[in-house]
């Protein structure tokens, strides 16, 4: 076999936010050989273990190439063009008789990792006129939409931390180790963090349990979940009061400078201490450090966005990263200028205030989309409006949302589900349609979203690496398809699109340009662009906004509050990817994963042994697990992963059912909301935990 370039295939992997740069080697129509690619302007041959796992996605026998219908509780493949028709007339008829609100869509993670899935979807659902629309986003990163809205203008003018040229990295539930980065495309996270302290700055971190990223900090301090916008508060007292407030070259372009200020000021590092797990003298030196030292920069992921307050945590992190001068400076928290910019164009001064409520609890909409912890009740409750018919695309929810198991129940009520995924897993095994598209190495790609979020400016184009077969289709086809039969009008495709945007962005680029470097192009580190680049009304920043200066009285409510017995929070891990990478045999290999954390003083309270079945209760449920003793978490704490629970009848996911495990999101409440922006509370579940052993 000669080693010509036709074997040889560069692209990015799309299974993680961290975009990294492939080099695929196929020889006889296999992948022979998968490593990172040196010449990658953005992850200089950076690569995780997931990585590989491409090619088991790919050769993956449990991964569908045909239509499936569902009778009863059998599968049957059926013709691509029955099952359009099928899936067309029946949410044709449900729109016609109960109108568009009948029809639901849920949009699960993969999408915004495959630009023919993110960039057509829209095709589909205004061919229907669906406004029921929810998504990952409540269960992940939405408060840093609406932080960035309040403040910036816009959803997506989101603060990256620029972690190459940083000398303070404070971070605030992330483990970017094991997640190899989040609202920050940074590959090869373990060698960015070496580097920064290699040069002398350091890396603090606030998380319940002694991570793998904890191991690579300077500082690591155990804070109790949910109260990590107190430490920011008293961090902004601190600085206040010590005169170490500075806007910097913003400062002209500040407002709500003087609210803040009063705001903070009743949150002294003394009254939340106790609250918090930190003493107030720790408090005050890492605030002290963190103003004085040039340049820094605060950022919080999942702990410190899926959690009660997640919205005052992501408001605070700016207000630290604003008044201490590093918002969009060199070292700091920066924007990115991508290729294909979603902001180009953008209108300024749009106002973001919830135009619609759900039905049943009356939760705000933000930016056309719903909580999705009001799923499962806008389906099960009875009623003019109720959800009937769902279309899910690229999720799981029934592992990923709160209440999973409720959700679960409700999608038994639908009059009719369509699935457009290329697997039956845990919810689209109700769907009466599966529609599967070819994924991963098939696509073709640009990664429209995490450019947004990169700490670097470039820009790949990723051909795909197998051709697909001619009964295989992308998911902007079967869009189309449906919507073509479905009346709507026709939209160009996802390649045109992303050709135009190239061409009119800000590097006048173009998908033949970006061809010709196969291993992407570099536009070089960040830079600054405010306030020019800002899309509120007046072109500055209100750092006090009404919304936020009001939820402080929820979080005050918090500080005298009881704290409970035992909480329960999430945790990834290297080899785990949310709910759909367990069927990849070459990641399942070692010890079970999922295991419930417990500090040995809670195992000693509770009566729990190393290795014993445990049963974890919470408002809304109960599973089973096995414990786990680990002095790496604080005591009161214990951790479980999520996206397990593989065990439900059913299943077509060979590999992932042998290692079931519980779903973590059979015990999270969909009660627990961050009332200021509709996040999902996924974390400081209060649990009862007991052995299951016969003593
Ligand atoms: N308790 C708890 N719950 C959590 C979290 C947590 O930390 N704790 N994390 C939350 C977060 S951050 C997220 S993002 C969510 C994820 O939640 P979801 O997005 O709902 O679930 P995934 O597990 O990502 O499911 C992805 C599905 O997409 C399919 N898929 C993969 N590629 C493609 C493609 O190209 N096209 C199509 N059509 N389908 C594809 C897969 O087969 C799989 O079925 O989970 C959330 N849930
Ligand atoms: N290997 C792997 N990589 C992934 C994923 C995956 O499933 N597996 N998923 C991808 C996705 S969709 C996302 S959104 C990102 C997420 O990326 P990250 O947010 O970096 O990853 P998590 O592991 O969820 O980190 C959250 C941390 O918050 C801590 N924590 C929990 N509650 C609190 C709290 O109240 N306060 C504080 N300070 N900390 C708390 C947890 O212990 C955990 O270590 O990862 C992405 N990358
Ligand atoms: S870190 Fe791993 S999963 Fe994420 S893009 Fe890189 S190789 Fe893929
Ligand atoms: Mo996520």
């Amino acid at each position: 076999m000669t080693r010509d370039a036709d074997t040889l295939h560069f692209r990015a992997c799309n299974l993680c936010e961290a975009i990294c740069g492939l080099q695929i080697r196929v020889e006889g129509g296999r992948v022979v050989d998968l490593r990172g690619d040196p010449e990658d302007p953005l992850s200089r041959g950076a690569i995780c273990p997931k990585g590989s796992a491409l090619i088991d996605l790919h050769e993956d026998p449990d991964r569908l190439k045909s239509a499936m219908r569902r009778v009863g509780s059998q599968w049957e493949a059926i013709p691509w063009d029955e099952a359009f028709e099928i899936a067309a007339e029946r949410l044709g008829a449900i729109a016609n008789a109960f109108g568009p609100d009948a029809i639901a869509s849920y949009h699960g993670n993969p999408t915004v990792h495959n630009s023919g899935t993110s960039l057509g979807g829209g095709t589909l659902l205004r061919a229907l006129k669906v406004r029921n629309r929810y998504s990952a986003t409540s269960v992940d990163q939405l408060p840093h939409h609406v932080v960035a809205a309040a403040l910036f203008g816009h959803p997506m003018l989101l603060p990256i931390p620029d972690i190459d040229r940083t000398m303070f990295f404070l971070a605030f539930g992330a483990n970017p180790l094991a997640s190899q980065g989040s609202i920050m495309t940074a590959p090869g996270m373990r060698e960015r963090l070496r580097a920064l302290r290699a040069r002398g700055g350091r890396f603090l971190l606030f998380d319940p349990r002694r991570t793998e990223s904890a191991a690579l900090a300077d500082e690591h301090h155990r804070i109790r979940p949910g109260s990590d916008a107190l430490v920011m508060l008293a961090m902004l007292q601190v600085i206040f009061a010590r005169g170490l407030a500075n806007g910097g070259r913003l400062e002209a372009s500040l407002d709500g400078i003087e609210s803040v200020r009063a705001a903070v000021a009743a949150y002294p590092p003394e009254r939340v201490a106790e609250r918090v797990g930190i003493t107030a003298g720790e408090i005050e030196r890492i605030a002290i450090a963190f103003a004085t030292t040039k340049p820094a920069v605060a950022y919080g992921r999942m702990g410190a966005s899926t959690q009660e307050f997640g919205g005052l945590c992501q408001w605070l992190l700016a207000a630290l990263n604003i008044l201490t001068g590093n918002l969009d400076e060199i070292g700091g928290a920066m924007f990115p200028l991508p290729a294909f910019d979603l902001l180009l164009g953008a209108k300024r001064g749009v106002a973001y205030a919830p135009q619609r409520r759900t039905r049943v609890r009356g939760l705000a909409e933000f930016n056309g989309e719903f909580p999705v912890a009001a799923l499962a009740e806008e389906i099960a409750t009875p009623g003019d409006g109720r959800i009937r018919a769902l279309i899910t695309i690229a999720g799981n929810p029934v592992l990923s949302t709160p209440n999973g198991g409720a959700l679960d129940r409700a999608l038994e009520g639908l009059d009719f589900m369509l699935a457009i995924d290329p697997y039956i897993n845990e919810t689209t095994r109700h769907a009466d349609i599966v529609l599967p598209p070819a994924i991963g190495l098939e696509t073709e790609h640009y990664d429209v979203v995490f450019h947004h979020f990169a700490v670097r400016n470039t820009a790949r184009w990723n051909d795909p690496v197998f051709p697909i077969d001619a009964e295989q289709r992308y998911d902007w086809q079967i869009f189309e398809e449906l919507a073509r039969r479905l009346g709507g009008a026709p939209s160009a495709s996802p390649r045109e699109r992303i050709d135009r945007a190239l061409q009119a962005g800000p590097w006048k680029t173009s998908i033949d340009e970006l061809r010709a470097s196969p291993h992407g192009r570099d536009f070089g580190a960040l830079t600054s662009s405010f306030p020019q680049r800002l899309l509120t009304a007046d072109g500055r920043i209100d750092i006090a906004p009404s919304a936020m200066l009001a939820d402080l009285a929820r979080l005050e409510s918090t500080i005298a509050a009881p704290i409970p017995d035992l909480v329960l929070i999430g945790r990834r891990e290297l080899r785990n990817n949310n709910s759909w990478m367990h069927n990849a045999p070459r990641l399942m290999r070692g010890p079970e994963r999922c295991t419930l954390l417990l500090n040995p003083q809670d195992a000693d309270r509770f009566g729990i042994a190393d290795g014993a079945a445990v049963e974890v209760r919470s408002a809304v449920g109960r599973i089973e697990s096995v414990a786990r003793i680990d002095d790496a978490m604080m005591p009161g704490v214990a951790s479980l992963p999520h996206g397990f629970g593989h065990h439900r009848a059913g299943v077509r996911l060979r590999v992932a059912s042998a290692h079931p495990g519980a779903s973590i999101n059979d015990i999270t409440d969909p009660s627990r909301l961050d009332a200021l922006t509709g996040n999902a509370a996924l974390n400081g579940t209060p649990i009862e935990v007991r052995s299951l052993e016969v003593r």
